[in-house]
């Protein structure tokens, strides 16, 4: 049977099986549980997933708390807006702000210690890129996302917005500490 002519008999579903398709069925189905079983799997056992929950909130309550936090721990002030440097104590509540076109406050964290890191936007959708780390996480309006982080490398990190949030999203970029 060729496959560029239409079949002489029109009931090819009733043509007895190639062993050829049936191994390359059978391999390709094989594949896909693989795949299937492998996103789960990565979940439990692999470093890359970062396991997070979601609450609902909004503007007005997340920056209140991100505001209180940032006041407690204000270690110092960086670049000309005066952004304050925030360094909660290990095993604490972290809180980020993003907004068009800016990050806030800039965390400031000790390496080997646990924190849970919240992010939520007061606006618009925008992401949070963690680099050189590829790490990616959405931070949408309306949503906290809260994610527990141990920062394993001391150095300073690069905060960027990966969701394009108009015109001044290629200045939404900040600084994040690890010592
Ligand atoms: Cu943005």
């Amino acid at each position: 049977m060729s496959a560029i002519l239409p079949p002489g008999e029109r009931l090819w579903w009733k043509q007895p099986l190639d062993r050829v398709e049936l191994t390359w069925i059978i391999i390709a189905f094989a594949w896909c549980m693989v795949m299937f079983f492998m996103m789960p799997y990565w979940h439990v056992v692999g470093k890359q997933n970062l396991s997070s929950e979601t609450y609902r909130t909004t503007a007005e309550a997340y920056s209140i708390k991100a505001q209180a936090v940032a006041e407690k721990f204000k270690v110092r002030e960086e670049t000309d807006e005066k952004i304050p440097v925030v360094a909660p104590p290990a095993g604490s509540d972290v809180y980020l702000i993003a907004r068009l076109w800016s990050w806030w406050p800039i965390l400031e964290l000790e390496k080997g210690k646990t924190y849970r890191l919240h992010l939520s936007s007061m606006d618009y959708q925008h992401g949070f890129s963690l680099q050189p780390e590829n790490i990616n996480i959405q931070v949408l309006p309306g949503y906290e996302h809260v994610v527990t982080i141990t920062p394993n490398r001391a150095g300073t990190y690069a905060i960027l917005c990966n969701e394009f949030c108009g015109i001044g999203h290629h200045k939404m970029v900040t600084k994040l500490y690890v010592k």
